[in-house]
């Protein structure tokens, strides 16, 4: 198949999620073409099959908004028409279904007929989407897309809520590649993080308000009074000052690295012990199956679709949100004992073995081949 693939070429999940797809799909023989405004952050190699084309937007002076939408259906229907595409592949709702829709509009003209599949990922339905600003233009391409999908049934029952739905949606979860991501014993690291043998915990995110970035800090606080242990704060984004204020604040800064953007996360996830996720929304928690497929066991809020992939109990433990005490708790009784925090660590692994990409792979190809099919009935 020739894939069209738009996303958010930047660090988000979404944006992961789409480019790790891709590079899927090519790997089994598939022609995937990315079409976004810079390159994708994970699309660092080249390969025969993989290909790239950047949507460039005019800064024409009368624009206080560059168009960008016009530019991107427009490089869309252009690379449709030149490559051949079969189908058109966007990820987050705004503004790429509807951006696709006016590109599949204006193909017509040329008696091209091309489905777009959308993936819904989190923020487009239950934050950005839900703005009176957007949720027409969100209802309408929804309903419009050959074939729409979310990461998990927690989306699909909020789409469902939200907007006035008249078509199905299929969960085809987020996934790993097992892999990049697996535990790579890297004492050495270790030692240089934590040399009193301290445990460590970690948390990656955006660091944007959903993320709780400073109930993280809060957590830690509570964890490193009954258990000597470290903090890494992996990413970067517009918390990120609160949450080192804070940690000057409580008297833990010495304790706590903030290391900013990284790209071989699996390298700083292997000498983690606890990973943290006090999310306020969470669709999926990519950032924690990350986590789970280098054993590093998981505790996170409760919120969206975070039960669907941290058992309680079993991978880690779940609390609702902002309880910072309860999470505290539960991190404090899996670090504490040895034997208990193996049990969770090979538990974490044995779960994120149910996401490994060899088996989602197969799953877009089929709904890919059904709404390129149901074009032609
Ligand atoms: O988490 C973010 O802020 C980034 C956002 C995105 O769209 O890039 O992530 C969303 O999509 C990820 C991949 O499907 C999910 O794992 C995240 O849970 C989801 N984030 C939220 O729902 C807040």
């Amino acid at each position: 198949m020739k894939i069209g693939i738009v996303c958010y070429p930047t660090f988000g999940g979404s944006g992961v999620v789409a480019t790790e797809l891709g590079k899927g799909l090519a790997s089994q023989g598939h022609q995937v073409h990315f079409i976004t405004y810079s390159q994708p952050a994970r699309l660092d190699f080249f390969s025969e099959n993989l290909f790239y084309h950047e949507v460039a937007v005019s800064q024409y002076p009368l624009f206080d908004f560059p168009p960008y939408e016009s530019a991107l259906a427009s490089k869309l229907v252009d690379v449709v028409r030149f490559e051949e595409l079969d189908v058109l592949h966007v990820h987050y709702a705004i503004p790429h279904a509807s951006a696709a829709y006016l590109a599949k509009q204006i193909l017509k003209s040329y008696g091209i007929h091309i489905p777009v599949v959308t993936t819904l990922h989190g923020t487009d339905i239950t934050l950005v989407g839900r703005d009176k600003s957007f949720k027409p233009v969100v209802t309408f391409s929804i309903n419009e897309s050959d074939g729409v999908t979310t990461v998990s049934e927690s989306l699909k029952n909020q789409t469902l809520e939200f907007f006035d739905i008249t078509r199905d949606i299929e969960v085809i979860p987020n996934f790993i590649d097992l892999n990049r991501f697996v535990n790579k014993k890297r004492e050495h690291f270790r030692k240089a993080i934590a040399p009193e043998n301290e445990r460590i915990l970690v948390h990656t995110s955006n660091f944007r308000k959903v993320k709780n970035t400073t109930d993280v800090i809060r957590i830690f606080q509570k964890v490193t009074e009954k258990v000597p242990s470290k903090l890494l704060m992996v990413g970067d984004g517009p918390e990120r000052g609160n949450a080192e204020e804070l940690s000057r604040q409580l008297g833990i800064s010495n304790c706590v690295r903030f290391l900013g953007k990284q790209d071989a996360i699996e390298e700083i996830l292997s000498v983690s012990d606890l990973f943290l996720m006090p999310s306020s929304s969470e669709s999926f928690g990519l950032a924690a199956l990350e986590a789970m497929a280098c054993s590093v066991p998981v505790i996170s809020s409760n919120t969206g679709g975070l039960p669907e992939l941290n058992v309680h109990g079993v991978t880690g433990f779940l609390s609702d949100v902002a309880d910072v005490e309860d999470m505290a708790r539960h991190a404090v009784y899996i670090l504490e004992d040895c034997e208990r925090l193996k049990q969770f660590q090979a538990a974490a692994y044995r779960r994120a073995q149910d996401f490994d990409i060899v088996n989602i792979l197969p799953w877009y190809e089929r709904y890919y081949q059904q709404a390129i099919d149901s074009l032609k009935k």
